[in-house]
């Protein structure tokens, strides 16, 4: 039986992914390089340092660690500035609602990101109180594909892993699902998320039991 719902942030609750590529493309124009969409497509769900690097291998810049770190950072303050403006209209398409059914239906709930600024964007939204537990990049040192950020959401939330179903938009979080042993429902297209239990392409018309059934569907084993 389902008892436990893991969110990743960016991409599953709210689209940060358009503030992060503004931030970065005004990084790679600074240091006189320009940065697509298409380019952004594979910074999602990767860690800030990590994406930094792919960047930088874009533009065929070499950088010693004292100019990583400051590149990362003034990234991140633009960032900051962009996410600080966020209101409630940006949460993605009834993912709230849904959030608030699954825990009106009993299920616990638990955020699980690579972000820093989880936080942040979770005030902004004003969803804070929505979540059980909150693990992000300040509680976790390995990003995902590795499973550590959802392993800890489940011991936090004192859940065994066979118990907890893993919200993921991004390619490397279906895989950190599947490695930590979780079902996985994939936010967004198919082709993108093969690898997830189940995909959706938004929470609109949604419900909890949806979910939980069609995962029982496939896995009669629940
Ligand atoms: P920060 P998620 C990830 O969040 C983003 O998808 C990824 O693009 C970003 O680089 C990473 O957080 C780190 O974010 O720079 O704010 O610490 O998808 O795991 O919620
Ligand atoms: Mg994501």
């Amino acid at each position: 039986m389902i008892q436990g719902f893991i969110f990743d942030l960016d991409g599953v609750l709210v689209d940060t992914a358009k503030y992060h590529y503004l931030a970065w493309r005004r990084l790679a124009q600074s240091l006189g390089f320009d940065f697509t969409q298409e380019d952004n497509e594979r910074l999602k769900g990767v860690s800030r340092m990590q994406s930094l690097d792919i960047l930088l291998s874009i533009g065929g810049i070499q950088a010693d660690e004292e100019h990583r770190r400051a590149y990362a950072e003034q990234k991140n303050q633009w960032y900051v500035e962009y996410i600080s403006a966020m209101g409630r209209d940006e949460i993605l398409p009834e993912a709230d609602r849904f959030v608030r059914d699954a825990r009106s239906s009993g299920i616990k709930t638990a955020i699980a990101s690579a972000s820093k600024n989880t936080p942040l964007i979770l005030d902004r939204l004003g969803i804070t109180e929505l979540f059980d537990v909150v693990i992000d990049g300040n509680l976790t040192s390995r990003a995902k594909p590795d499973p550590e950020v959802f392993i800890l959401a489940a011991k936090t939330l004192e859940l065994s892993p066979e118990r907890c179903v893993v919200f993921e938009d991004a390619a490397a979080g279906v895989q950190a699902a599947r490695r930590a042993n979780m079902f996985c429902v994939g936010i967004g297209s198919p082709r993108q998320l093969y690898d997830a239990d189940l995909v959706i392409r938004t929470f609109q018309g949604i419900t909890p039991s949806i979910i939980t059934q069609q995962l029982a569907a496939i896995h009669i084993t629940l």
